[in-house]
């Protein structure tokens, strides 16, 4: 039995993983892995256990003639060409629910970043700038009392809205259907067209999975659609929005402000993005704590175990 880990995961998962068959670990150092030395590396491999970061293409999966599971520690899944795998009956399992207060709290920290121009004033305090305050010294936008818009009423984009909640920001969201319990949780007013909900919000955040509908769902016309003081949160797939379309309105002032924790062509980051002050940039991290990011890898490998162990997945994708 050779179970392939393509990066190295926490050693809580790796311990589950080792006494049911050969464990080879990819290599730990960035460059991530590309797809074609994924492809190479689970050529032989009955299990493959990857993360978000590491593209499992049809190729991939069709060239690797043995394999008979696949489990992801992401609860994101487009990485993975799941119809792939599908049509040789390989089960695909996930690992939804356990990042969404993480992540949450990694979204709203973004969030009071980008309002408060938190990252612009630390790079000036560290270069030495900082000699004297002034009144107007890298002013932002409110966080309380603001309207945070939603997009994407699901487990994490209802839990930001908690917190926004003891902000007391007025909650709208948009999402392909209503969340009549996350109504009246929160007091959160369902906006039917995206439109209208980019027009109303001071602060957009992104919590919809990558889609083919929700590609650059958050392109140069909808960025229009914005308050011209707005701020746009992205924790959740760099393609929802189209990053040179962006650097353009955060240049030209069509929004004020925005940050991100996902990129388009990542690891690689928009050019344009990084010359800008009023973005802030972070490397995916929003569900970065040490306990959830352990936990993931964990459930990870109990799919694998329940799989070769014939039990029902715990968590296969939909
Ligand atoms: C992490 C994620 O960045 O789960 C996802 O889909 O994007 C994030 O939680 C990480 O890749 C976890 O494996």
């Amino acid at each position: 039995m050779k179970i392939v880990v393509t990066r190295p995961v926490a050693e809580d998962a790796l311990a589950l993983l080792r006494p049911r068959g050969e464990v080879r670990v990819g290599p730990a150092e960035p460059p991530i892995p590309s797809a074609d030395e994924v492809a190479r590396m689970i050529a032989d491999a009955d299990v493959v256990y990857t993360l978000p970061a590491n593209p499992l293409t049809g190729d991939a999966i069709r060239g690797a003639t043995k394999l008979r599971m696949i489990a992801t520690m992401g609860t994101g899944y487009d990485n993975i060409d799941v119809g792939a795998a599908r049509a040789r009956g390989i089960p695909v399992t996930f690992a939804p629910g356990i990042l969404d207060e993480t992540t949450a709290d990694g979204a709203f920290a973004l969030l009071l970043a980008a309002a408060r121009r938190l990252g612009e004033a630390e790079r000036f305090l560290r270069a030495g700038k900082y000699r004297g305050w002034t009144p107007f010294m890298f002013t932002g936008q409110d966080v309380n009392h603001a309207a945070l818009g939603i997009v994407g009423m699901g487990r994490i984009g209802r839990a930001v809205a908690r917190r926004a909640k003891g902000f007391a920001m007025t909650i709208l969201y948009h999402d392909a259907r209503r969340n009549e319990d996350a109504e009246r949780e929160l007091d959160a007013t369902f906006v039917a067209g995206l439109d209208d909900l980019l027009a109303r919000s001071d602060f957009v955040s992104l919590h919809v999975p990558l889609l083919p509908e929700t590609r650059h769902l958050m392109n140069a016309e909808r960025l229009r659609k914005m308050k011209r003081t707005a701020v746009l949160i992205n924790t959740s797939r760099g393609p929802v929005v189209d990053e040179q379309a962006l650097a353009d309105a955060l240049r030209e002032g069509v929004i004020a402000g925005a940050g991100l924790d996902v990129y388009e062509r990542e690891p690689a980051v928009e050019p344009a993005l990084l010359a800008l002050e009023n973005v802030v940039l972070l490397p995916h991290i929003a569900s970065a704590s040490e306990r959830t990011r352990t936990r993931m890898a964990v459930r990870a490998a109990e799919n694998i175990v329940a799989f070769l162990d014939h039990k029902p997945l715990l968590d296969p994708v939909p």
